[in-house]
């Protein structure tokens, strides 16, 4: 079933991890259009560059591309992304809010540049583009979209490493809760997704320690650590007609992290 038809998809921080599997899926899905906003180094040029091939390849060049490189936390990235995204394709239907970084680092001794740079990716930009597309699905005829933040786990629960990422997720979830109250009128619908522990680059690092790779898997119910395309499901599920009368939801996906307490 081709759950997003015809839609034009826009993914912030999609070259790679959870961004990357949800433009795969999403073109899968039917999608015929991807919005795709990378950070625009050496490394995510080369792999937006593969991405492009793998979507035009799965799908038989039915999806397009459009690239758009640029530092999230820069506010004129998300004019960009809009203005990109609607010479090529129009419109935009799809929002999904990705880019974030988490730079693991101990509260008493952490520089403020970390808290600075993290709150400025995570949430500032959240913020940035989450109102230039909302603008556009406002304007736009047929009017409305889905937007989709990703939050994660950490807006539930703490992190002995993470007091300046899990306040930026917090921030998310309750963006998307008062983004949904202010664009419903609109038809735009607003949701977080909060995925548990997928393994990504953002915690390559962080999971190499044999002992907190362990109790994390342990901690799941369902026995493993999450991959992105975990995450990606859930996200076409959000972006589709199928979920059109949700919004300000939360849909934690975590392979039961969290309601593991005992
Ligand atoms: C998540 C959660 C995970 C961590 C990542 C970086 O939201 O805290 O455990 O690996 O952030």
């Amino acid at each position: 079933m081709a759950l997003l038809a015809n839609k034009i998809v826009c993914i912030t921080g999609s070259s790679r991890g959870i961004g990357r599997a949800c433009a795969v899926e999403s073109a899968k899905h039917g999608a015929i259009g991807l919005i795709l906003h990378y950070f625009g180094d050496q490394e995510t040029e080369v792999e937006l560059q593969s991405l492009k091939e793998e979507i035009y390849v799965t799908t038989h060049n039915h999806c397009q591309v459009v690239g758009v490189p640029g530092d999230i936390a820069n506010s004129e990235t998300s004019q960009k992304i809009v203005e990109a995204g609607v010479e090529a394709f129009g419109r935009i239907d799809v929002l999904v809010s990705n880019a974030g970084i988490c730079p693991f680092a101990e509260f008493l001794t952490m520089p403020h540049a970390i808290w600075e740079r993290t709150r400025q990716v995570n949430l500032d930009g959240s913020f940035y583009v989450v109102q230039a597309v909302a603008n556009q699905m406002k304007s736009q005829v047929p009017q409305g979209g889905s937007i989709i933040g990703l939050a994660s786990i950490s807006a539930l629960v703490g992190g002995e490493f993470q007091c300046h990422y899990t306040p930026t997720k917090a921030g998310i979830l309750s963006m998307m809760q008062s983004c949904a109250i202010a664009l419903g009128k609109y038809n735009i619908r607003c949701n977080a997704i909060l995925p548990g522990t997928i393994a990504t680059d953002i915690n390559k690092e962080d999971l190499a320690n044999e002992e907190k790779r362990e109790y994390t898997i342990k901690r799941t119910v369902l026995g493993r650590l999450g991959a992105p395309d975990d995450i990606a499901g859930p996200m076409v599920f959000l972006a589709s007609d199928l979920a059109k009368y949700v919004t300000g939801a939360q849909l934690l996906v975590d392979g039961g992290l969290f309601v593991n307490l005992q």
